[in-house]
């Protein structure tokens, strides 16, 4: 091969920028390869909120405001390789909520599409679109895009659950729109068990058109989630990978129940290690039973139910449970599905 000629140096260049730079220009040479890395790499790491450590501060934060003036009484988990941008992972935020008996957090609605994790206690409501759901542990609800929502406890415990949201997503595009309701509680227009009933069954409405992308069931309840993981655990043998993995599903459309996040339940066996596997989608992993070990690239996070960890795009992950374990997660893979960008690696399993 010829060598190249070199046309001029470094000084002549880095004279050349500045002077491109009067014009709003530079040079692509100079950036492509962290413009359009070989394989993904990401700028933040794993992350893990320990819930016995967390809880304290949740408990003190409802001393501290009432669910009322705060709109959302909230602690951010923001991954600390995001510090100052309220995320988790790039393209999702999560939080944890709590509401305390007698409490309500007001109605709006905002074009942000959000899912709730209920991570502990049983009996607060949400209201969406003129219908109530009682919530319980392990259930997982719904708030789709532009749809009216607030929160009641009217049980005698404290409630919290985990918040996702794609508000980086919709930041990115610049498509944030949002209102207040005029009265804190929205009008009820249909029974409790409304859409459980005429979406959750198998069925739907004969005349069902798909409107829209998210789901029409807006809570999908932890016990239905738990059998139906019990009896594919108690029918064969794990996926080497995932151990027993689901994903909630929006049954008029067969994709995600949020057209912007997937969700996913996932059952290890006692003593299970799954191996070696990555993916493109970066994810919130919430404990619901049992204990593990996760370990993410080098690092490696024991955790317990309430638990709440990230694992990063891209990163190996593998688990191992200790005694048998249910994770919830969600991430952007619903997105980048779409977008024919998702990958995974198994490894060969
Ligand atoms: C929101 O509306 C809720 O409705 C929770 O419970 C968290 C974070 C940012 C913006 C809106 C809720 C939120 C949120």
């Amino acid at each position: 091969m010829t060598a190249e000629p070199v046309r001029s140096g470094a000084n002549a260049r880095r004279d050349f920028y500045e002077r491109i730079a009067t014009l709003s220009m530079t040079p692509l040479w100079e950036s492509m390869h962290q413009l359009v890395p070989p394989a993904p790499a990401p700028k933040y790491g794993p992350a893990h909120w320990d819930y016995a450590q967390v809880r304290p501060y949740l408990m003190e934060s409802g001393a501290l405001i009432t669910a009322k003036e705060a709109i959302r009484r909230v602690l951010i988990l923001e991954n600390p390789a995001l510090k100052g941008t309220a995320c988790a992972t790039p393209t999702l935020y999560a939080g944890l909520q709590l509401i305390l008996p007698g409490e309500i957090a007001p109605s709006h609605r905002h074009t942000q599409s959000a899912l709730r994790f209920i991570v502990e206690g049983e009996g607060a409501y949400t209201a969406v679109d003129g219908e109530r759901t009682i919530m319980r542990e392990g259930d997982f609800v719904i708030t789709p895009s532009w749809t009216w929502h607030d929160h009641g406890n009217e049980s005698s415990k404290p409630m919290v659950w985990l918040d996702g949201l794609d508000i980086p997503i919709v930041a990115m595009f610049n498509a944030s729109f949002a209102e207040n309701g005029a009265q804190d509680e929205q009008v009820i227009t249909r029974p409790q068990g409304d859409s459980d009933a005429r979406y959750a069954a198998g069925l739907l409405p004969v005349d069902h058109k798909v409107a829209r992308q998210a789901s029409p069931i807006f809570n999908y309840p932890y016990a239905r989630t738990r059998e139906a993981l019990a009896r594919m655990a108690a029918a064969g043998a794990p996926d080497p990978c995932h151990g027993h993995k689901l994903r909630y599903v929006n049954p008029a459309t067969g994709g995600a129940p949020i057209p912007t996040m997937g969700t996913f339940m996932q059952l290890l066996p006692k003593g299970f290690a799954t191996a070696p596997y990555r993916s493109t989608d970066g994810t919130v992993v919430s404990v619901v039973e049992g204990e593990g070990e996760t370990t993410i690239g080098k690092e490696v996070i024991a955790w317990k139910k309430r638990d709440h960890f990230i694992v990063p795009s891209w990163m190996t992950v593998t688990h191992k449970a200790s005694s048998e374990a249910v994770l919830f997660s969600f991430s952007d893979r619903p997105i980048q599905e779409r977008l024919d960008l998702w990958r995974e690696d198994r490894g060969g399993k």
